[in-house]
């Protein structure tokens, strides 16, 4: 037994599953997990020091990679000013300033502690301001682990087979309309059938928890004018979009507007942070001017607000878009010419340094076909990269991501390693 493995027979004793987050149980890909001892640019070593390239970037935060030096350099600055402060601090406005300047609809913003909050207070906002109780959510989109949303969902939730979680009360449930992806006309007839009931329709813009799919032409544009027409919120989850697609997330790069956005990962350079925004008018509904109560006690932390800065003025300053781009394209191009090469029918969506592996013959629309597509050839691509150095995500229906430490090499590396993983299918 190796030491990763000595460490989750011990974990599995005293805490669920032996992990904290189920994706890391490594469950849809079998085996048991790595456990990692530390991690430095695009590199995780394990427990049992193999050095592996990183494709998951701690699932999209480290777009620096890992323990950049600015970013470490602003944590220590701030931990000799004290860890928490439970009163407003200096940083948070520095972050609100920031975040307000960088993403094109939020006028205004909250900090909270993760993705998750960040979804759930959109939420309650949007049902808050409208006064109406209904949501419109798209099947394989995941949101984090908030009861309404839990539905139909992405992520962990879809790769163990529970997309609707056990827990969750029927009366919730009966709240949240789940529709499939990259279909207006069943968002249209849902809104006509629930006149005036639906408060918000919440979307990955490009949903990245079911593996990465792309909005068809002309569908987030769509969904923007339904929600305009329907007085219905228009919520973007750009936890994993955002300050990644581009510096102002996917509603820079398509210029569609959303009326609340729920951000994470990048924003807390890698300690626990989120964030929700957008139009005055609604975010002044929040406690302690409007009616909608939201709070936290480490909201604003000042090491994650330190972090956070760093991480995103790191970004304004070298704009590394074009380079990941590069990097995305070196990636998604490489494997695709070694799938046509053996034959293998693969779809590789790709945009900037996001991108996931479909074992499919046709393009992924939905959660359906990505669900078409063959889950087993991920399972022992996986294997047989990760047996040589390679970390791509424990799972077929999670996202791939590239970090600015990456280098050429590294991309020509693991092509190589998926070259041989390729081969033996
Ligand atoms: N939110 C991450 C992206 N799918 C997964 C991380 C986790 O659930 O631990």
């Amino acid at each position: 037994m190796n030491k990763s493995q000595e460490l989750f027979e011990k974990a599995k004793k005293i805490i669920p599953g032996g992990v904290n987050s189920p994706v890391r149980a490594f469950r849809s890909v079998g085996g048991t997990p790595f456990f990692t001892k530390k991690a430095l640019g695009a590199k995780l070593t394990t427990a049992d020091e193999t050095e592996l390239i990183d494709y998951v970037c701690t699932w999209g935060p480290a777009i620096h990679g890992h323990d950049h030096p600015q970013i470490r350099e602003a944590i220590s600055k701030a931990l000799h000013h004290g860890t928490s402060f439970g009163t407003p601090g200096p940083d948070e406005v520095e972050m609100a300033e920031l975040l307000v300047d960088l993403v094109p609809s939020v006028e205004k913003v909250r900090m909270c502690n993760s993705g998750t909050e960040a979804t759930m207070s959109c939420i309650r906002l949007a049902r808050g301001f409208t006064g109406r109780s209904k949501i419109i959510k798209f099947a394989g989109c995941y949101h984090g682990h908030v009861d309404s949303l839990l539905v139909k969902a992405g992520s962990g939730a879809l790769t163990f087979g529970n997309p609707d979680s056990a827990g969750i009360p029927e009366s919730f449930a009966r709240e949240t309309i789940v529709l499939p992806y990259n279909d207006l006309s069943v968002v249209k007839s849902a809104l006509s059938q629930n006149d005036n009931q639906v408060a918000a329709i919440i979307v990955e813009p490009y949903p990245a928890n079911c593996g990465f799919i792309l909005p068809k032409d002309g569908y987030l544009e769509g969904l923007r004018k339904i929600c305009s027409e329907n007085k219905v919120i228009l919520i973007f989850d750009e936890v994993m979009t955002g300050f990644r697609i581009s510096l102002g997330g996917v509603q820079q790069r398509t210029g569609i507007t959303p009326d609340l956005t729920a951000m994470g990962k990048i924003i807390g350079g890698g300690l626990p942070v989120g964030a929700f925004g957008g139009k005055s008018d609604i975010m002044d509904y929040l406690a302690p001017l409007g009616p909608v109560y939201q709070a936290g006690t480490l909201s604003g932390n000042p090491l994650a607000m330190a972090a956070g800065i760093a991480s995103l003025k790191l970004l304004k300053e070298s704009t590394p878009y074009d380079f990941l781009d590069e990097l995305g394209k070196q990636f998604s191009t490489g494997v695709k010419n070694i799938a046509d090469q053996y034959s293998i029918p693969l779809q590789v969506p790709q945009v900037g340094s996001m991108f996931s592996l479909f074992f499919s013959e046709k393009p992924v629309h939905n959660l359906e076909d990505a669900l078409a597509s063959n889950a087993d050839q991920f399972k022992h691509i996986f294997q047989i990269c990760l047996k040589n150095g390679v970390y791509l995500p424990p799972s077929a229906y999670e996202t791939c991501f590239i970090s600015t430490a990456h280098e050429k090499k590294d991309i020509t590396n693991s092509l190589e390693k998926l070259e041989k993983a390729f081969s033996a299918i």
